[in-house]
């Protein structure tokens, strides 16, 4: 399918959502309004982004959220924006955030849909204060059936059962990089009109890479196994014949958008010393599994050192996973080393 779509950079992405429906009988308009809701969302994000330091938007709002962690009021704000869009799209059975406990019910009072979405609404918000790149992920699923809308087992699903997933990255410009399944595509906001237009079409990720990006400050309690992955795209055995070059962001959304434009692999290991990390820090369903579906959409790969990210059946909401992601050769090389297949 996604060889059929004729792609034309500067596409609105209006445009190209119903030249998509156009090519696919099956789609009914649903998913094109559930990212056009995004894409408000993200908007009205970006342009809080691009203001932060100008308003008393940096910092944090004195809160703690379900993860422990402190909330900074511009992921409080990104929360509450996509909450209430999506809530309010019609389009919605049920939605989930990493910021909310549990799963969120789209009030009685409002009309619903049949798609699940989990999101990330700010992603790497530790950054925000030093304007170092953030981003939004979402996942979306079609609802197990009206009568599970609020039910968890909705959320705990496989990453292969996605129906779409994508990323905001709020940077240098902001970009909106999506797959439902036919390719992967890029758009870029042009603040003079307000639209996102096509700028990166069918998105491949280079087969083999040379970055590799970690935060190598916890090595000191990775696993052998771990240590011997990582070492490898450290040494002059790799297809390179010298190191690979270390790029770390510390933001999910960034790192990954470099490596998938330049070819590279991405890594979160397990940590044998915080056993809150003892399976990684990242969360499947709203951070690797949509990562995941848009690597491979892109001819990359992802795993959790072991098995197939997409292929994991969620059992909690807020379940973490180590992540090894990006260019295809370079995570079945981790893979392989980490099950001890090679080294
Ligand atoms: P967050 O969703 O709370 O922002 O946490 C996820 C972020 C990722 O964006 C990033 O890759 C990772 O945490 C960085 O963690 P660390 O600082 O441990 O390297
Ligand atoms: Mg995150």
């Amino acid at each position: 399918m996604a060889n059929k779509i004729k792609h034309k950079m500067g596409t609105t992405i209006t445009e190209h959502l119903l030249l998509c429906e156009d090519e696919c009988p099956t789609a009914t308009g649903q998913f094109t309004r559930l990212l056009s809701e995004l894409i408000i969302g993200a908007k009205l994000i970006s342009r809080e982004v691009n203001k932060a330091g100008l308003v008393d938007i940096l910092g944090l709002t004195g809160d703690v959220n379900v993860q422990g962690e402190k909330v900074r009021k511009l992921d409080d704000f990104a929360d509450q924006v996509f909450i209430w869009r999506m809530q309010r799209s019609g389009l919605l059975c049920a939605l989930s955030s990493e910021e909310n406990e549990s799963v969120i019910e789209v009030p009685e009072n409002l009309p619903r849909g049949n798609y699940i979405i989990i999101f990330d609404p700010l992603d790497g918000s530790s950054n925000i204060d030093a304007n170092v790149s953030i981003g939004t992920i979402f996942s979306i699923h079609h609802s197990l059936g009206t009568s599970e809308c609020g039910s968890i087992e909705n959320f705990l699903r496989r990453g292969s059962e996605q129906v779409a997933a994508g990323y905001f990255l709020y940077g240098s410009s902001t970009i909106l990089v999506y797959t439902a399944g036919q390719g992967v595509h890029g758009f870029t906001l042009d603040p003079s009109v307000g639209e996102f237009l096509l700028s990166h079409p069918n998105i491949q990720i280079p087969p083999q890479g040379k970055i590799y990006s970690v935060n190598e400050s916890y090595s000191l309690y990775w696993n052998e196994q771990t240590t011997a992955a990582i070492n490898y795209f450290k040494s002059d055995r790799n297809h390179l014949g010298k190191p690979y070059t270390s790029r770390y962001v510390g933001s999910l959304v960034a790192d990954f958008h470099r490596n998938l434009l330049y070819g590279g692999i991405y890594m979160y290991p397990a940590d044998s010393h915080d056993p809150r990390l003892s399976h990684g820090k990242l969360r499947l369903l709203c951070e690797a599994a949509p990562m995941a579906f848009i690597a491979e959409q892109g001819g990359g790969a992802a795993t959790n050192g072991a098995q197939r990210i997409l292929d994991i059946k969620a059992k909690d909401l807020h379940e973490r996973t180590p992540l090894f992601i990006g260019s295809r050769a370079d995570v079945e090389m981790a893979t392989a080393i980490m099950q001890g297949k090679n080294s």
